[in-house]
């Protein structure tokens, strides 16, 4: 056996809450703190992969970690071999179906092996996969959730003032009077030269997201995203006949296939894949495959660290949205460098975990 084909000895994974600086009210409820399953996994050449699964709510961590740790079981002894790992793990769950939690646990697997196979070839994850590393255009998602346009207005300078020219608002608001009010007095407050991404969560109906387009359509939006239910694809493309600004959807489409009939049903004018439920690695180059082949544009949701070694191999690479949300509990904090930010020089996705703050924010 090549020595490059070390075997996977054992699967670790470990549920922290980290604390999140700016809580995020969205048309779908709130974010406040960010539950992350730790994956970690041990190779037998030495090298441990590592990467984490950002599980939304409290509620649903516990049942992640779980997951993540009875897959592990199944491929304890295997090569490792990301993609052979990740097909093996599909046909595993083709009795179950695999989205929601088991997606995101295959998926963190994935991300992990990923991260071990570059580790063992000793380049960064971009270079693995045959890109370079480069500075990405990134916006500011740190924040600017539904509170209400004051001190919409006073977040949205901080972001801008924290060397963003991008920053994505949250709306959703009650009353679509409300919503242009906030988005008017943001676009205001930042002036003509800074994008501004607009997110609904899927909170509205079709007749109500067609109205809301038309009431923001003035005010140079980057995208609106998400403004119905997401597989709401008939819906989606009924909203585009009449929106003057790009919709965008993708980062809850649970793998490739999601994505083919978003491409099917005409839905989306842009399209931003969430790193883990699109299938980790293996599934957003499959993604970034099938973006291409129709010219369709690629930003990221969430996942920074691996998002910046994914969107250099990304031909129709767009955003990438930058979070500090898995920030507390890593040794090397991703750095946006005027409003850009660049994956590390170093071996793998660049993810360490910083011990201590792990057992500070460990939960059971
Ligand atoms: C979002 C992401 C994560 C948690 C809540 C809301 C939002 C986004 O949809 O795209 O940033
Ligand atoms: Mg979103």
């Amino acid at each position: 056996m090549p020595e490059n084909s070390p075997f996977i000895r054992k699967l670790g994974v470990r549920g922290v809450i980290a604390p999140m600086k700016r809580p995020l009210a969205t048309g779908s409820g709130s974010v406040s703190q960010a539950p992350l399953a730790l994956v970690d996994l041990e190779c037998d050449n030495g090298v441990t992969g590592c990467a984490y699964v950002f599980c939304f709510h409290a509620f649903a961590l516990a049942p992640t970690v779980r997951l993540i740790q009875e897959l592990g079981a199944l491929i304890e002894g295997e090569t490792l071999a990301p993609i052979a790992l990740s097909d093996m793990l599909r046909a595993r769950m083709r009795l179950l179906g695999q989205q929601g939690l088991a997606m995101m646990a295959s998926a963190g697997i994935d991300m992990a092996a990923w991260d071990a196979l570059a580790k063992t070839r000793d380049v960064p994850l971009a270079r693995l996969l045959g890109g370079d590393l480069m500075p990405l255009p990134a916006y500011n998602s740190n924040g600017l959730g539904i509170i209400g346009a004051g001190r919409a207005v006073d977040e949205a300078r901080e972001l801008v003032e924290e060397g963003f020219s991008a920053i994505k608002l949250r709306l959703g608001y009650p009353d679509a009077r409300t919503d242009l009010e906030v988005a008017e007095a943001v676009r205001a407050a930042v002036g003509g030269d800074i994008r501004i991404m607009t997110d609904y969560n899927q909170c509205l109906t079709v007749p109500e997201a067609e109205k809301r387009a038309s009431m923001l359509a003035g005010l140079d939006l980057e995208w609106i995203e998400e403004p119905v239910r997401f597989d709401d694809y008939a819906g989606y493309a009924q909203i585009r006949k009449s929106a003057r600004t790009p919709i965008q959807l993708g980062e809850n489409c649970w793998g490739v296939h999601d994505m083919q009939k978003v491409l099917d049903a005409g839905a989306a004018d842009v399209f931003m894949p969430d790193a883990c439920k699109i299938g980790g690695v293996t599934g957003w180059l499959r993604a970034a495959g099938l973006a291409d082949g129709c010219g369709l544009t690629l930003s990221s949701h969430l996942y920074p660290e691996i998002s910046a070694h994914l969107l250099p191999v990304t031909p129709t690479r767009h955003w990438l949205e930058y979070v500090d949300w898995g920030q507390p509990v890593l040794k090397r904090k991703l750095q946006a460098v005027h409003g850009h930010v660049t994956a590390p020089e170093i071996p793998g996705i660049g993810i360490e975990w910083d011990e201590d703050a792990v057992a500070r924010y460990a939960v059971d």
